[in-house]
């Protein structure tokens, strides 16, 4: 059989699935998931490897109106997943009504790429309901093939990767076959931190948080790291650290398990909290966070 490989990138609203399925798919968690809504931030590669396919997922930002210069190029990231998509997954949760953005929609019903529409969160859905949501995106989504899915459970997830290799061109692989991801080891030093700030604090916190990981050293037994948790103003910095440290503390100590697991060894993390402000409307602290790229 010729060899296949192809971008298969994964849009849709904002928590409906997207980075579950690309883990799901590359048996690892590369994205963080989270309950709330922006998690995602970038515009994240997943690539699963057989012997004769590379399928290249990207997981991307929930799609958004931006608010703001951050919240821009994270849409700038969801544009750029259009542009080099040979497969295009138009993720939906059972119960959504339609894309937030108009001109996205668009895009999809009008693309000349094989859409799939993954109906999302079946588990939480029932028959009855099922089918009249199957019916509403048929007719609003007339170009996509339909699958009824539950990226969390695994329902329907095998027989959509199928689907997905069927329809992916013959071409040679793109990347070296025992690559995993587009991301530097820091961008997930980065993201395990950034998941138990969306975990452990409400309201604005989250969003106004970004990590800059600026020590990455691995030793045989064992990987030192420092990061910096920025925040835009002095006040979110004392929410941070919490009475006595105690909240930046349980924010050390879980993201450091995860670390350990993520990278099969010993770590060392020390984190500190700095204010930098307004960074989510500078052009160039954006850059040099990677967006904008
Ligand atoms: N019940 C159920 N929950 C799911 C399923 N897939 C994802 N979730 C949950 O939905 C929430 C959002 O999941 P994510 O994978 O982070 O969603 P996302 O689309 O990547 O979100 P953004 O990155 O914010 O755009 C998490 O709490 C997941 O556990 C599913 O099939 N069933
Ligand atoms: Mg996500």
């Amino acid at each position: 059989m010729a060899h296949k490989a192809g971008f298969v990138n994964i849009i849709g609203n904002p928590n409906v699935g997207k980075s579950t399925l690309m883990n799901a798919f590359v048996g690892e968690k590369l994205s963080i998931i989270t309950s709330k809504a922006q998690t995602t931030r970038h515009r994240i590669l997943g690539i699963v490897n057989g012997e004769d396919f590379q399928v290249i997922l990207s997981d991307t930002p929930g799609i958004i109106k931006p608010a703001y210069q951050l919240q821009e190029s994270m849409m700038d990231f969801v544009k750029s997943a259009f542009e080099d998509a040979d497969v295009l997954i138009y993720m939906v949760e059972i119960g959504e009504k339609e894309l937030k953005d108009e001109a996205f929609f668009n895009k999809i019903v009008s693309a000349d790429i094989p859409i799939l529409l993954l109906l999302n969160k079946i588990d939480k859905s029932n028959q009855e309901e099922l089918e009249s949501q199957v019916q509403l995106w048929r007719e609003k989504v007339p170009n996509a093939e339909i699958f009824p899915v539950s990226a969390l459970e695994g329902f329907n997830v095998k027989e959509v990767f199928t689907r997905i290799i069927e329809l992916l061109p013959e071409s040679p692989a793109f990347y070296p076959k025992d690559t995993l991801t587009d991301k530097p080891e820091r961008f997930f030093v980065n993201e395990i931190i950034r998941e138990k700030i969306l975990m452990h604090y409400k309201k604005e916190i989250p969003y106004a948080v970004e990590i800059d990981t600026q020590e990455f050293f691995e030793e045989d037994e064992i990987i030192r790291m420092r990061s910096v948790i920025m925040v835009e103003r002095d006040t979110q910095k004392g929410i941070i650290i919490g009475h006595k440290g105690a909240a930046l503390k349980r924010v050390g100590v879980e993201a450091r398990k995860d670390l350990e697991k993520f990278f099969g060894k010993q770590v060392h993390l020390e984190l500190y909290v700095k204010v930098n402000k307004n960074w989510r409307s500078d052009q160039r602290q954006l850059k040099r966070f990677g967006y904008n790229d």
